[in-house]
């Protein structure tokens, strides 16, 4: 299975990238909802955070590690950060490859919509 974000993954699609290593990739997104808006991501193609088997828990715990690092490199850390991860149709998950969603440079509302 070969989406948009395993295309951005691989280079073949163009976009801002901000981090990669041989497991994941850290791009700006396309739609920005906050002046920092970051996308992490596997670069093994796993539709949704439902779909991660127990073996990839390391997996997730580095997404959310280069997560934090970006913060601290894009100067959010200090003044607050959102992650998000978006899961299936009611959360408005739109891509269906996992991806960690890093907001900031804002302030943000509670509840979420
Ligand atoms: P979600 O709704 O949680 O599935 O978020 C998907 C995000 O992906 C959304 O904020 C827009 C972003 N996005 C979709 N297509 C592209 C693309 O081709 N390039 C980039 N950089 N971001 C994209």
């Amino acid at each position: 299975m070969r989406c948009i974000f395993c295309s951005i993954a691989s280079g073949e699609i163009a976009s801002k990238k901000l981090y990669e290593d041989a497991e994941i990739v850290a791009f700006e997104d396309v739609n920005p909802q906050a002046p920092i808006h970051v996308l992490v991501v596997p670069k093994q193609h796993i539709p949704a955070l439902s779909d991660v088997p127990p073996e990839d828990s390391a997996l997730l715990g580095r997404l959310l590690l280069v997560a934090d690092q970006l913060a601290h490199r894009l100067l959010i850390a200090e003044s607050g950060y959102r992650v998000v991860i978006n899961t299936g149709v009611h959360a408005g998950q739109t891509v269906g490859h996992l991806h960690v969603h890093l907001l900031g440079g804002r302030a943000m509302q509670w509840p979420p919509g």
